[in-house]
């Protein structure tokens, strides 16, 4: 397949054409000057040094007007990603029927309501102010204060959220004063969020936003302890797909407590509480690591990064879990509970890696799976071709040690940043210097995320947001067996005879995390790369090559 003749037979032969340094300045060469300098820093050719440096790439910047992104907006990021799958809180979204409608589920965040007392789960319903003409012209705050209490008289919720999208930014509607009166009034948790889809670049800076915003409102809010030994949050873990439930699964079976998840599964009373876990676990660094900072400096809790995607890298995470607390009853516990699982993942892993060995992925996914899901490929035996995030940071490329190199522009500078100091009274360390320079010393790594970089083969292209455009030529060139992207790339990538699988949405799949997971994802992977459906695809242009209009491409 991957030798297979280019769609025009006069073109260069594949394998000089594959040359990273000749494909990225292929992918270049028809942008306007100013437009490819930008994206040259954004493509970038892997290498990486001895000591694990990586080249510097250029990300979390504006895409250029005309070129069809992947990235979603702050408001999608805000209420869609982080707060969206808090199951009993009511989330209104401020503005035109549209935006609430296109963040309604189709993330396919699950929840689990059983686990609330109250059996509160307000996620199957779309709340919305349904802004019209008229309040655009003369307010929306009236219709909003109505429809928080709506909500609440026929809900009777524990708190409710207001997020503002474009409009509601344009027109200046105050959903803050609203919120801190309609509190007041009805005596309920309720707040409201500036996350206007234009705000920052990307969906992250409505992450940002979001992590302040729950942090100010939320946390702190009850100090009642879960019981239970070793006590931590998972952050960063949304519960796609099913995927937190298997790693809930497998806490419980270690006999680790989960304090509270943000936000897969959640509620917003272990949000209130979850001050009072022992450790934090960050799945997803790019949306959720300002709560785990802030955490850290108000209370005390440490974090460290962890991965469940991927049967090798589940294990490592449970086995760093034990090392923090460094009991032998839960170093006993994690290593029995290891040994049980592997021998059904490995088997399913060898039956597949036949089939998958050698085959080529792309992956350009969201702020963290395009580094998570390399993890699967390579246990599948496949190669990672080339990946990149839509809005992740240079520190989740290069690594957080690049923290204080990054240069905060003016759309960064939009984004509150919260002056955390120590709680004078429930600030507490966890663990003292001494032991926690011990931990080091053994090799467990506080509040360190090396980023995708460092991990990926010498030679492989990182492109940060993707275009289009650039879609269509890697397919060109490379000829990959599988890509991995979202619902908007899906079918554009299929029409080229190459399966797509979304990354966000796991389409009708997952859960993909875990041991049950790992197996999960080797068989849904045999399944797409194996399927000679592709090899039949003929494209109307290639049958009728005058549609192909093949001039504005090559
Ligand atoms: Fe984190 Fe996510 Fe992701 Fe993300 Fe997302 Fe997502 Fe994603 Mo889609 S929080 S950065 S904003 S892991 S919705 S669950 S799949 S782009 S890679």
């Amino acid at each position: 397949m991957a030798m297979a003749a280019d769609d025009n037979p006069t073109k260069e032969t594949k394998l000089d054409n594959q040359d990273p340094e000749k494909v990225k300045a292929r992918l270049l060469a028809k942008y306007p000057p100013k437009v490819a300098r930008k994206r040259a820093k954004q493509i970038v050719i892997n290498k990486v040094d001895p000591d694990g440096k990586v080249p510097v790439i250029s990300s979390n910047v504006r895409t250029v007007p005309g070129l069809i992104g992947q990235r979603g907006c702050c408001y999608a990021g805000c209420k869609g990603v982080v707060l969206g799958p808090t199951r009993d809180i009511v989330n209104i979204t401020h503005g035109p029927i549209g935006c609430g409608f296109y963040s309604w589920l189709t993330r396919r965040n699950q929840t689990d309501p059983d686990s609330s007392a109250d059996g509160h789960n307000f996620m199957p319903y779309c709340f919305s102010t349904d802004m019209q003409d008229e309040e655009i012209i003369f307010g929306g705050e009236k219709k909003l204060k109505q429809a928080i209490q709506e909500a609440y008289d026929n809900f009777k919720p524990k708190a409710i959220a207001v997020f503002s999208t474009c409009p509601v930014g344009l027109i200046g509607d105050d959903v803050h004063a609203v919120c801190r009166e309609m509190k007041d009034k009805l005596g309920i948790n309720i707040f409201g969020f500036s996350c206007e889809g234009y705000k920052g670049v990307s969906q992250s800076a409505g992450h940002h936003i979001a992590n302040n915003g729950i942090f100010k409102h939320v946390v702190g809010l009850a100090d009642t302890i879960k019981e239970g030994k070793y006590r931590i949050n998972l952050l960063g873990e949304y519960n796609i797909g099913g995927d937190a439930f298997e790693i809930e699964r497998l806490f419980e079976r270690c006999g680790v407590t989960l304090v509270a998840s943000y936000s897969g599964n959640s509620s917003i009373d272990a949000f209130a509480n979850s001050h009072t876990a022992d450790l934090n676990l960050i799945m997803c660094h790019r949306s959720i690591n300002y709560v785990a900072e802030m955490m850290q400096t108000k209370f005390g809790v440490p974090w460290i990064k962890v991965n469940f995607i991927g049967a090798a890298a589940t294990a490592k995470s449970l086995r760093k879990i034990a090392r923090y607390f460094d009991e032998k009853e839960l170093t006993d516990k994690v290593e029995a509970v290891i040994a049980e699982e592997m021998p059904a993942v490995e088997a399913a892993c060898a039956a597949v890696r036949p089939h998958t060995e050698g085959k080529r992925a792309m992956l350009f996914v969201g702020g963290s799976r395009a580094h998570h899901y390399q993890e699967l490929f390579a246990e599948l035996g496949m190669l990672t071709l080339s990946a990149g995030y839509e809005f992740g940071h240079r520190d989740d490329y290069e690594g957080r040690n690049v923290l204080s190199d990054i240069k905060v522009d003016a759309d960064s500078r939009n984004i509150e940043e919260l002056d955390i100091t120590p709680d004078p009274e429930r600030f507490n360390p966890r663990i003292s210097d001494a032991k926690k320079k011990e931990l080091e010393a053994k090799g467990l790594r506080f509040g360190e995320y090396n980023g995708m970089m460092p991990e990926m083969p010498e030679g492989s292209m990182v492109i940060d947001d993707l275009s289009q455009y650039e879609t269509d030529q890697l397919i060109k060139i490379f000829k990959p067996d599988l890509f991995c992207a979202g619902i908007k790339e899906k079918y554009a990538v299929q029409k080229h005879g190459i399966p797509l699988k979304q990354l966000h949405s796991y389409d009708y799949g997952g859960p993909y995390a875990g041991f049950k997971g790992a197996v999960n994802f080797y068989q849904e992977i045999d399944r797409m790369v194996s399927s000679r459906v592709w090899q039949y695809m003929r494209a109307p242009w290639q049958e009728h090559p005058e549609l192909s209009a093949s001039y504005a491409w090559e």
